[in-house]
C-alpha cells in the first residue's frame, strides 16, 4: 500500500539516500557500484542538496574543481585516495596521470564529463537565500571561487576539444558521454580495433557487483580500455585528435549542456558584475547554431552524434538527440517534431535511452533501453524552456511515481518500471528532490 504522503514519504528517502553517500567531502554516486567522485553526478546532487543542504552541494562542487588540470579539464572520476585500488575498476593507477604543479592529492582520470556544473552552482546558489542570510552570503563567495573554473572548463572544451572545428566539442572516449554504452557510438566504436587479451590483464570489478546482462558487454570494455591507453599514452594532448585518437565523436546531448553552461554563466556573471555575461550568451548561440546545422539530419528529422574521423552521422535514435529541446534558441519546427518524436512509439516519456522500436533496443543493458531519471529531467527542462508545461508536469509526475514505487535506483526497466542497476543511486534521488520541490 502506497504511503498517504508520498511526496514526503519520497523526499524522505531522497533526503537519506544523499546522506548515506556523503562521504564527509563529496557524494559517491553509490556505495556498491562506484566508491569515488564522479564529474557529472557531483553536479546533479548539488541540483538536490540545494534544497536540503547547501553546504554541502558547495563543498561536493569545490571538491571536484579542487581536481581541475591546469588546462581547465575537470576529470570524470575524481579518485579517494582511502579507497583501495580495485574497489572500481580502471582504478588510480591505470590512468597515470601525469604530474602538474598544484596536483591535489586525490589522482583522477583524465576524461571528462558533460559540464552540468555551472547549471548546478547557479541553481544552489538561487535557492541558498531560502536557508538564510549565512547561506546567502556562502553561496556569493562559493560563485566567485567556481565562475574562472568553470569559465576554464568551458574554454578547454569549447577550444581544447572543438576537433573538428565546427564550434562543437567532441569527446574522446563513450564514457565522456556519461551514456556510456549507448547505441549512437556503435559505428564510431566499430573502426577502434577490441584487443580482448587487455581484459586478461585486467579485472572488470562492475561485474562482481552488478548482473552481466545490464553491463557494456567484454568487446565493449576491451574497446573502452583501448581507447584509454591511447589518450593516455599521448599524454591526455589534444593536439590533432582527429588525426591521432580512433574516436572523436560530436554528441547532441553533450554540446547542449555546454551551451546551458554557457547560458547558466551568463547569470552568474550578472550577479558577479563581470563583465562576460553577453559573451556567454554570445556562445551559447554559436553553440546552437552549431548544433543544429552540424548534427541535425534532415531526412530523419532527430538530431545525431556526429563521428569527426569518418564526417557521418550515427543512424541511431537515441535519447541523445531529443536533448538539444533544452537549447532556448531552437527553433520552433525543431522544437515541435522533437516533442512529438519524444511522445512517439519510438520513446514515450518517460524516454528510454533508446528508440524502442530499433533493433538495438536493449530493456536492461544500461544506457541501450533503460530509463534514466537525468536525462528525463534534463528533457523536462526542455519542455519548460519552451513553454510546454503540461507536458513537463506529466513527465514530473511520471518520473515522481517511477522512483516512488520502485525506489532510488540507477535506472529503470522501460517495460515494467523495475528499478535496476544499484539502489540508493544519488542523482535519482537527488533530482526527485528538484521534482518534487
Ligand atoms: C564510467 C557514475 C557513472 C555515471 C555515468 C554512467 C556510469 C561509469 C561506469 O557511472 O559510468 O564513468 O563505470 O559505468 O554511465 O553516466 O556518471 O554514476
Amino acid at each position: 500500500m502506497e504511503s498517504p504522503d508520498p511526496s514526503a514519504d519520497l523526499w524522505r528517502s531522497a533526503t537519506r539516500v544523499l546522506d548515506q553517500n556523503w562521504t564527509g567531502r563529496y557524494t559517491v554516486p553509490s556505495r556498491t557500484l562506484y566508491p569515488h567522485q564522479w564529474s557529472w553526478d557531483t553536479a546533479f546532487a548539488a541540483i538536490g542538496l540545494a534544497y536540503v543542504n547547501p553546504g554541502r552541494a558547495w563543498r561536493d562542487l569545490r571538491s571536484l574543481f579542487e581536481a581541475q588540470w591546469p588546462d581547465g579539464r575537470v576529470p570524470h572520476i575524481v579518485f579517494d585516495p582511502d579507497v583501495p585500488e580495485d574497489a572500481y575498476f580502471p582504478g588510480p593507477r591505470f590512468w597515470r596521470v601525469p604530474a602538474y604543479a598544484g596536483r591535489p592529492a586525490r589522482g583522477s582520470t583524465g576524461l571528462v564529463q558533460p559540464p552540468m556544473h555551472a547549471l548546478a552552482a547557479w541553481e544552489v546558489y538561487r535557492h541558498a537565500a531560502a536557508h538564510g542570510a549565512d547561506a546567502a552570503q556562502q553561496a556569493r563567495v562559493e560563485l566567485d571561487w567556481l565562475y574562472p573554473r568553470l569559465v576554464a572548463q568551458q574554454e578547454f572544451l569549447g577550444d581544447r576539444r572543438d576537433a573538428g572545428g565546427s564550434g562543437l566539442a567532441s569527446i574522446v572516449h563513450p564514457w565522456e558521454s556519461g551514456l556510456d554504452n549507448s547505441p549512437a557510438w556503435d559505428d564510431a566504436l566499430a573502426a577502434v580495433p577490441a584487443d580482448m587479451s587487455l581484459l586478461d590483464t585486467y579485472h572488470r570489478r562492475d561485474l562482481d557487483v552488478s548482473d552481466a546482462t545490464h553491463r557494456p558487454t567484454d568487446s565493449d570494455y576491451a574497446r573502452y580500455l583501448g581507447l584509454v591507453e591511447n589518450y593516455r599514452d599521448g599524454g591526455y594532448s589534444d593536439n590533432d585528435l582527429a588525426l591521432r585518437h580512433p574516436f572523436v565523436v560530436e554528441c547532441p546531448a553533450f554540446n547542449t549542456v555546454l551551451a546551458t553552461a554557457e547560458l547558466a554563466l551568463a547569470q552568474i556573471a550578472g550577479v558577479l558584475g563581470h563583465p562576460a555575461a553577453h559573451r556567454h550568451r554570445e556562445r551559447a548561440q554559436g553553440i546552437t547554431a552549431a548544433i543544429t546545422h552540424r548534427l541535425w539530419d534532415p531526412e530523419s528529422n532527430f538530431f545525431h552524434a556526429r563521428d569527426v574521423r569518418s564526417g557521418r552521422l550515427s543512424p541511431e535514435h537515441v535519447v541523445s538527440g531529443l536533448l538539444p529541446l533544452a537549447l532556448p534558441d531552437l527553433d520552433s519546427r525543431r522544437v515541435d517534431t522533437l516533442v512529438a518524436a519524444a511522445k512517439s512509439a519510438r520513446f514515450g516519456l518517460p524516454a528510454p535511452a533508446n528508440d524502442r522500436t530499433g533493433p538495438s533496443f536493449d530493456p536492461v543493458r544500461y544506457w541501450r533501453g533503460p530509463i534514466w531519471i537525468n536525462v528525463n529531467w534534463l528533457l523536462r527542462r526542455g519542455l519548460l524552456v519552451h513553454g510546454r508545461r503540461d507536458e513537463a508536469d506529466e513527465l514530473r509526475r511520471a518520473l515522481l511515481r517511477l522512483v516512488h514505487r520502485n525506489g532510488h535506483y540507477e535506472y529503470f526497466h522501460p517495460g515494467d518500471g523495475s528499478g535496476l542497476g544499484a539502489p540508493a543511486f544519488s542523482w535519482t534521488a537527488a533530482l526527485s528532490l528538484d521534482l518534487l520541490a
